[in-house]
């Protein structure tokens, strides 16, 4: 007769939601507890099982550490903008706001069916008016502090959804949401100055508790790199041009430089004989993206300009070329080539047959890319790795040549995009005033709703004459409103400030409240986002902070990346494939909490792994197991077979809950559920053993199931709270406190040894864990099962092994 299932789901809802236990609370005498799961987009898909895998154990964790006595504040919501709806719009004509809305409705009513204790009340959702008011507030904020500007730059374009990318976004040097090959376009764009926090964003990693790939993931993006500086004049011409470098101490070895080909100077620098070359060259390299550009396994191409440097160490006239291989958004787009200490240069130089010059020295072949002692470099000779690089850059400093420089991988964030569904950047172009940023007064710019939808690349905004005609904040003019919206990512870039204060009207938040419950203590979402959301996060969280809004320096203590649940083929889940994993159907069958604990225990949580039918199985007859224990249990409560002695079975039971309740806390505060899940599994499998006795300690059976029911409720939350009232309680379950336990139970006072004689198992007794050899032996020699086998016979020998057996040898 199982109880459990999906109506113990569905009666447990209700009366969590009618009696607001897991509603938030402040509390003066509880610490908060902030945790915080990546919110979803709302597509059309539902709620999956990578959604579940995220959610599900992060509220059995947070579930824990309100039982610990937390104030646990879990908030969800939507991140509702985005370009799959406005795809969506142009082939089907549904608008965007039509569909994310009823799209957040069916994945509510999911997000419910969890049986998560989300606080609902602190819900946000960023396609609102009343949240992307204050994203535009954000904008302007950073606008005034001056850290949103726009420029003139080259940029990614995905020529079929017509929008400009994020580095981020292109992948292998196709657009990551269509595949189209990402060409470079140069449009007016606005950024945010992140490249100001560079050296703070690196910086502050350290004490933080990420995952450690997730930290130098992002040191990698921001890439500090110290070298030097250093200036080239052009020969016959009053033109120089500047290079950074890491090997400054191969500067004799220069034997010509390359410039990118976007670089500016490259029309200047071209002569007339080389130009029709040069410009062929300059269009081609337009359709290469960054990363093949940087591809080492690429071939290197390049072109003469016609023009000479002067290497400003030995005044050797080398020549200019320009090749893709260099890019011109790093450094300053130039580089001095050593083909003789770097790759790259290396093969350039072979290919196009330009000198190659050793001036380190080591290794037998070329390039030599390691620190070596500098050679054929005059007075510098003998001097190696960074002395000699002081020493050359001090040189050039002398005569204003060069100097150190530190560089920065880290671009500026480019957030604005030419589509319809986002936040409208809050910027209007006035014939007298220029660029005027809208008042906060006027906040939101809001999304008009009758637009255009048509597949011609152009925004539904930029055809809409009623939302770009308006008047200058400044002079009241005739002006025209910025037609490209905000990157979604500004959305989810302050999202966790918002939950906390939704509902305020005045501000985006107010700064005490902040204050008090941020930073977020524990943050858990896919390691897709270990870049760009957890970077731009960081950033806008410092921004604030210098601008006066909040007082701490990071969004989030602590960090985990849940794995992936893949398919039962082992890839990865997809709709093509027809691998996907419905949720909904378990839950159906089985219940949540049994989805749910098959996810917490048939998987590592940091790895994820394929899905198995049998392994949910087999936790949905673990749950049956415990659920006929209970009911055993009450039976023997109710019934007159007590005993007060406390004797070993009551003592080895009393272990096991011990035992557990002290592996469940550990593993489970470091989300390994797996073996958490599995401690339970082996007091189960003592209790299992403790019942058919003839007679029970009430006392100590009461006590071990009060504190199993407690143990589990996190785990199975619906079936742990109907258990939990199936033995007469009041209250939520949730409301009790974790159980402790003490460190002396932890040892067994008594340990089972097996007795054999002449090798041979005779006997199993128990004896005191303290026992000594001596005691030991005394102890199996007077079992009787042992004086009947010995009786007449001589014994030669007694070994003792501690703790595990005694050998007894006889003859006769
Ligand atoms: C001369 C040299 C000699 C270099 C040598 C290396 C080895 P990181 O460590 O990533 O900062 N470089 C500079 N700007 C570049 C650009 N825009 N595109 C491609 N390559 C560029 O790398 C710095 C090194 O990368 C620089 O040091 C430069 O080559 C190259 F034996 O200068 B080196
Ligand atoms: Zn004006």
């Amino acid at each position: 007769m199982a109880i459990y299932g999906k109506q113990t789901d569905q009666k447990w809802q209700k009366i969590w939601e009618d009696s607001g236990v897991f509603k938030f609370r402040e509390d003066k005498d509880k610490e908060k507890l902030y945790v915080l799961e990546m919110f979803s987009y709302p597509s059309g898909s539902k709620l999956h099982a990578g959604h579940w895998f995220n959610y599900g154990p992060t509220d059995s964790w947070a579930r824990m550490k309100k039982m610990q006595g937390y104030n646990v504040f879990q908030p969800m919501g939507f991140d509702a903008f985005g370009l799959p709806a406005e795809n969506f719009a142009i082939k089907t004509g549904i608008h965007p706001m039509d569909s994310t809305l009823k799209n957040i409705e069916t994945m509510e009513v999911q997000l419910k069916a969890m049986g998560a204790m989300f606080n609902w009340d602190h819900e946000v959702v960023t396609c609102a008016p009343d949240y992307y008011k204050w994203t535009q507030w954000l904008f302007v904020q950073l606008y005034k502090n001056g850290l949103a500007y726009r420029k003139n730059a080259p940029v990614n374009w995905c020529p079929s959804c017509n929008t400009v990318l994020a580095n981020e976004q292109v992948l292998d040097g196709a657009c990551e949401r269509c595949g189209t090959p990402v060409i470079k376009k140069d449009l007016t764009q606005w950024f945010f100055s992140i490249t100001k926090y560079a050296d703070e964003l690196l910086e502050d990693l350290e004490g933080l508790d990420w995952p450690e790939k997730t930290k130098s993931m992002q040191r990698h993006w921001i890439g500090r790199s110290y070298g030097s500086s250093v200036k080239f004049k052009v020969d016959q011409k009053d033109l120089e041009f500047e290079v950074f470098t890491t090997r400054v101490d191969t500067l004799y070895g220069a034997s010509y430089v390359v410039f990118a080909p976007e670089n500016a100077m490259v029309p200047t620098l071209t002569t007339e004989a080389q130009r029709a070359e040069v410009e062929a060259y300059i269009e081609q390299a337009k359709m290469q993206s960054d990363i093949d550009r940087q591809s080492l396994s690429r071939e290197k191409t390049g072109v003469f300009t016609g023009s000479y440097a002067v290497n400003p160490i030995n005044g050797r006239i080398i020549p200019i070329w320009v090749g893709d291989y260099v890019l011109n958004t790093y450094g300053t787009g130039i580089v001095m080539a050593v083909p003789a200490h770097d790759e790259r240069d290396f093969e350039f130089a072979k290919k196009y047959d330009l000198p190659i010059e050793r001036v380190i020295e080591g290794g037998e072949s070329l390039p030599y890319t390691e620190i070596g002692k500098m050679m054929n470099s005059g007075e510098f000779d003998g001097l190696m790795g960074e002395e000699a690089k002081e020493k050359v850059t001090l040189w050039l400093e002398e005569r204003n040549s060069g100097s150190l420089k530190v560089n920065y991988r880290l671009r500026d964030w480019l957030v604005s995009r030419q589509r319809y569904w986002g936040a409208p950047i809050p910027i209007v172009y006035c014939n007298h005033c220029g660029e005027v940023v809208v008042e906060e007064k006027d906040l939101p710019v809001t999304l008009p709703y009758d637009v255009e939808f048509a597949p011609d690349g152009k925004s539904p905004l930029a055809k809409s004459e009623e939302f770009l005609n308006t008047t200058c904040p400044k002079c009241g003019g005739h002006a025209t409103r910025e037609a490209d919206t905000l990157d979604t990512f500004v959305c989810s870039s302050w999202y966790y400030l918002r939950y906390v204060d939704n509902k305020n009207e005045e501000e985006a938040f107010d700064k005490e409240k902040i204050n008090k419950m941020l930073p977020v203590d524990k943050y858990v979402g896919g390691p897709e986002h270990a870049v760009m959301h957890l970077l731009y996060a960081r950033f806008v969280t410092k921004a604030l902070r210098d601008m006066g809004f909040l007082s701490f320096d990071e969004p989030f203590k602590s960090l985990t990346h849940q794995g992936l649940i893949l398919g039962p083929d082992g890839q990865k889940m997809s709709k093509s494939k027809g691998n996907t994993i419905s949720p909904d159907e378990y839950i159906n069958q089985y219940g949540s909490d049994v989805f749910r604990m098959y996810l917490m225990f048939g998987f590592s949580y940091a790895e994820g792994g394929a899905w198995s039918d049998e392994g949910i199985r087999s936790v949905a007859r673990f749950v049956d197991r415990v659920e006929r224990n209970f009911h055993n249990i009450k039976d023997i409560l109710q019934s007159s077979s007590n005993t007060d002695e406390l004797r070993t079975e009551d003592k080895d039971l009393l272990y096991w809950n011990a035992n557990t309740i002290k592996g469940v806390s550990e593993d489970a505060e470091k989300m390994q559920f797996n073996t958490a899940i599995a401690r339970m599994m082996e007091l189960t499998n003592a209790l299992t053993k403790y019942i058919p006795l003839k007679a029970h300690n009430h006392k100590v059976l009461e006590k071990v199931n009060a504190d199993f029911i407690r143990l589990l409720a996190p785990f199975a939350p619906h079936f742990g709270e109907e258990i939990w009232h199936l033995f007469g309680n009041e209250g939520s379950v949730f409301d009790e406190a974790w159980p402790g336990y003490d460190e002396k139970a932890l040892v067994k006072d008594e340990v089972e040894i097996a007795i054999q004689i002449n090798g041979k198992i005779k006997e199993r007794i128990m004896i005191p864990s303290s026992a000594t050899d001596v005691e030991i032996q005394e102890l199996a020699l007077a079992d009787a099962t042992i004086r009947k086998e010995t009786e007449g016979k001589n014994i030669v020998k007694v070994i003792v092994i501690k703790g595990r057996l005694v050998n007894i040898v006889v003859k006769g």
